[in-house]
């Protein structure tokens, strides 16, 4: 049997729609639309387009379902940022996560709870954009006394598709509100004052939400009638689903953020992974993603749009050559630095946070594009070492999915930082997960995780970067 399936992957600065034919043998992508995702900053703050965003991905599936019946579609997006609702319509434009209103968030959440309680019920790193910072400054602006619930972007888009509402469990456990054990934690709701009724019915990937009903099959001209499922909605979860890794392995999800982490059975909320602030995400499966935030490509991004907008002309290519060809120490600073996490001028910070430390910052581009790489490979190294230790679990090789693992510098710098063996591949991994977590449900793919890695193995192209002695 093979199904035919489409999935709708929303990253911060693209969004994509991809068919897939998938089988317990064969697993094949087709891209069939790609758009930009940019926030639209107005007075109040950093929004999503979020019905743009929707009309497109709707346009793309409309697209896949003329050539030939689709059984489903499932979407996945970035996580934490979500939608309030009042009598089943939207209550504003949703934030995006790089709004700075989530610092006031993280001052509100402080003062009411100490961090290592607020760790040992949920488990997540510290970070300013978690879902219950920002609701902590709704609250604070009267909005919750309005909202009657709450959607998370891709459960959004699931009841603008079925008029059905859910709450997927691996993106719900981004938002600081559930606890370990995988319930929305009313308790902690209270004190916050965040009424648990704006909750949606938690479900797990693999549900079968609904089929896509009469308005959006009609508006978008869809053909055939197919469900909407739940998968990993959260973008990493799906992402980890499609890492084609064995034992003994780490991953690195890569993309606008490094998501540097392993699999768990369960997870570790000690306070050795609170000094070391990994995050529990919930997985596929009742997996544990054990894992750090790491600021990512979007240290080089941003500081493409500085030179960009200073009128200077960089392309990639030319800069990651550039970049190689430095074969002098270059200094590394710490990517994992607040610093780094708003939008702005990069090459800026980057400079000020070793004028701050008294240390030489690098010079000219080709030395602030390697110092970017290098700082985020020795980032992952030191993230690795720890999950290691903390979890007591072997690391023997690293796998590189995302966009980033497209990019050969920042791979070789990552195996000759980490001293592993680094596989690269696939870039698709996101859509991946999404689609063979779809097929899986229609009974079309292999039922375990490991079985659905293998498939991925099989069917892709796979580079291996050795470490190079130092
Ligand atoms: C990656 C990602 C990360 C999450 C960040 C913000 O796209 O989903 O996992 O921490 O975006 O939502």
């Amino acid at each position: 049997m093979t199904a035919t399936v489409a999935a709708i992957d929303l990253g911060a600065t693209s969004g994509r729609v991809v068919r897939a034919e998938v089988s317990r043998t064969s697993l094949r992508l087709d891209e069939i639309a790609r758009f930009e995702n940019r926030p639209v900053r107005v007075g109040d703050g950093l929004h999503w387009s979020v019905l743009g965003l929707y009309d497109q991905a709707m346009q793309g599936v409309a697209t896949a379902s003329r050539g030939g019946a689709l059984a489903s579609v499932a979407v996945d997006s970035w996580a934490v940022d979500y939608g309030l609702l009042r009598l089943g319509s939207l209550l504003g434009i949703p934030f995006s996560y790089r709004d700075d209103r989530t610092m006031r968030g993280l001052e509100l959440v402080d003062a009411v709870i100490p961090q290592p309680e607020l760790y040992a019920r949920c488990g997540l790193q510290r970070m300013p954009f978690t879902t219950i910072n920002q609701l902590a400054v709704d609250r604070e602006r009267g909005l919750l006394e309005v909202a009657d619930g709450l959607l998370m972007l891709p459960d959004l888009f699931g009841y603008w598709m079925t008029g059905r509402m859910v709450a997927e469990a691996t993106n719900a456990s981004t938002t600081g509100l559930l606890r370990l054990d995988g319930t929305w934690d009313a308790e902690l709701m209270a004190r916050f004052g965040i009424p648990v009724s704006l909750m949606a019915e938690l479900v797990e990937p693999g549900t079968r939400i609904g089929p896509v009903d009469e308005t959006a099959r009609t508006h978008f001209g869809i053909e055939g009638a197919p469900d909407v499922l739940a998968v990993g909605s959260h973008d990493t979860a799906s992402a980890v689903v499609g890492v084609p890794m064995g034992p003994d392995a780490a991953y690195i999800s890569s993309g606008t953020w490094s998501l540097v982490g392993i699999e768990t059975a369960a997870p570790i909320a000690t306070g050795e992974a609170l000094d070391a602030q990994f995050t529990n995400e919930g997985g596929v499966d009742g997996r544990n993603r054990f894992l750090k935030n790491v600021m990512g490509l979007w240290i080089l991004s941003e500081s493409m749009r500085t030179w960009e907008a200073a009128g200077e002309r960089v392309g990639l290519p030319e800069l990651l050559d550039a970049a190689a060809r430095v074969d002098w120490a270059v200094p590394v600073f710490d990517p994992v630095d607040d610093t780094f996490y708003p939008p702005g001028n990069m090459p800026a910070r980057i400079e000020r946070w070793f004028g701050e430390r008294g240390q030489r910052a690098p010079r000219g581009r080709a030395e602030v594009v390697r110092c970017i790489l290098e700082s985020l490979a020795e980032g992952y190294a030191v993230t690795l070492r720890d999950a290691a230790r903390i979890s007591g679990q072997r690391i023997e090789r690293v796998h590189v999915v995302g966009g980033g693992s497209r990019n050969a510098l920042l791979c070789q710098l990552t195996a000759d930082r980490t001293g592993l063996p680094v596989v690269a591949g696939p870039v698709e991994a996101t859509a991946i997960g999404n689609v063979l977590v779809q097929a899986r449900t229609l009974g079309a793919a292999p039922d375990t995780l490991e079985e659905l890695r293998e498939l991925v193995r099989a069917t892709h192209e796979l580079i291996e970067y050795r470490p190079r002695s130092r």
